[in-house]
């Protein structure tokens, strides 16, 4: 299979601008593309994967994928697929998140060797570009009415749009340009609401370079579709919110987790986006779904791919630990502290002060049970749980030898209220 057949049988192909042309030069030489991410946060979330690992996918067919961190546009707004005026972030706001979103870059694509990936940032040469230069040499190729027909800018018409957002379009093109020239890029990816940036680049090049002479110079634009769920709600969104690709802000456990939850209706079609398994694995993991969905096989092999590719087969490791802690047949007292802290993250907590305390008066003081008398039910009733291991004692003491690597315990109260007891 070629990269593009690979590609579009991954459904991976919304739009292209000359696919003929574009055939012809994937499969003729190691083509030079590049993706832009604006540092608008201080880290990249699974949205953004998608056009990582499309980066990759180039990478792998023989292909050299630069990554932009968009040190410059960042500082201005992308209006493309936004309903609204952003508020600008501080200079150095923005500085920062470039230098975390280029650390999370450089995990995800090789850049070793003479065709190894680039990083490049669009500060470098938008920074110091001076106005008189931006209006004279870029500004001038850029026909009012061509930009007001961009769906950034016509959709926002009415509800308002500033100078510095419209602008936009014009910045991201000008890297397109910088890129061609400089470093042969001929091909700009992105997802769908990049369309217009990215044919707006392929414009400049064109009235810039008089490429039209030279066909062997063209340029080409390509774009991803958006990720979407059967259901119709947000992908990559959760009640905590947004899946990050920062272990600090999204453990490898949520995020392992995440996958996990994905829906029968949705997961061949994201094993296809987001995996490399090849068409037979997929085809036989989609006869799994349909014969035997319960067992989630499909769903466990897209968390298992993902989370090792994101966090590491380690951190891969520890997520399935605790899940099988949590949901299956695990123990709970073998989990590391580290893993008790991923996976017990948003249930109460409480800290006890005390070396050791009787059982009945922890469930009262944490708030677990709402009096002794309750307590000492619910412990005889067996609904008492210390690290996964029913207690009936009324008179149990917690204390050290309850404590996983000296820092935790875990109680269950029931079939599922957890709660975590720290020390002090
Ligand atoms: C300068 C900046 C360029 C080329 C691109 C850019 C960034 C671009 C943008 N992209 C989104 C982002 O930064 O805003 N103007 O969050 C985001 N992108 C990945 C996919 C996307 C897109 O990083 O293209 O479609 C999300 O899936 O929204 O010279």
């Amino acid at each position: 299979m070629t990269l593009l057949e690979d590609l579009k049988f991954r459904g991976l192909v919304n739009q292209v601008t000359d696919e003929e042309g574009l055939t012809h030069i994937l499969n003729n030489e190691s083509v030079t593309l590049y993706c832009g991410f604006d540092p608008t946060g201080d880290s990249l979330h699974i949205g953004h994967l998608l056009t990582i690992l499309t980066l990759r996918r180039f990478q792998l067919a023989g292909h050299k994928p630069l990554a932009l961190v968009g040190g410059a546009t960042g500082l201005i707004g992308d209006p493309s697929g936004k309903k609204a005026e952003r508020t600008l972030n501080e200079q150095n706001v923005v500085e920062d998140f470039s230098n975390k979103i280029k650390g999370q870059l450089s995990r995800f694509l090789d850049f070793g060797g003479e065709d190894g990936a680039q990083l490049v940032n669009n500060y470098d040469w938008i920074g110091s570009m001076s106005v008189i230069d931006f209006l004279r040499d870029v500004g001038k190729n850029f026909g009012l009415n061509y930009m007001l027909a961009k769906d950034s800018v016509e959709s926002r018409i009415s509800s308002g749009i500033s100078f510095t957002e419209f602008s936009y379009m014009i910045l991201q093109s000008f890297d397109f340009y910088k890129l061609y020239k400089e470093k042969g890029c001929k091909l700009q990816i992105g997802g769908s609401d990049q369309w217009g940036n990215i044919t707006a680049g392929l414009e400049l090049i064109r009235k810039m370079s008089g490429q039209e002479e030279d066909e062997r110079a063209k340029a080409f634009g390509f774009t991803i579709p958006l990720v979407t769920k059967a259901d119709g709600t947000k992908f990559g969104k959760t009640e905590g919110g947004a899946i990050w690709l920062d272990s600090e802000k999204t453990s490898p456990y949520e995020f392992y987790q995440f996958l996990l939850n994905t829906d029968d209706q949705d997961v061949i079609k994201f094993l296809k986006y987001f995996t490399f398994l090849n068409k037979e694995e997929i085809n036989s993991l989609e006869v799994e779904v349909q014969e035997r969905a319960h067992e989630r096989a499909a769903q466990k092999r897209l968390a298992q791919e993902l989370t090792a590719f994101v966090h590491g087969d380690e951190a891969l490791m520890q997520a399935e630990n605790i899940s099988a802690a949590l949901f299956g047949n695990g123990n709970l007292k073998e989990l590391t502290a580290d893993e008790v802290l991923q996976g017990f993250k948003d249930v109460p907590s409480y800290t006890m002060t005390e070396k050791e305390i009787g059982l009945v008066d922890l469930l009262v003081n944490a708030k677990i049970s709402p009096s002794k008398r309750q307590a000492r039910e619910d412990i005889k009733n067996g609904a008492v749980y210390i690290n996964g291991e029913r207690c009936q004692d009324v008179e149990k003491t917690v204390g050290n030898e309850d404590k996983i690597e000296g820092k935790f315990t875990i109680l269950r109260r029931g079939k599922k209220k957890f709660y975590l007891i720290r020390y002090e």
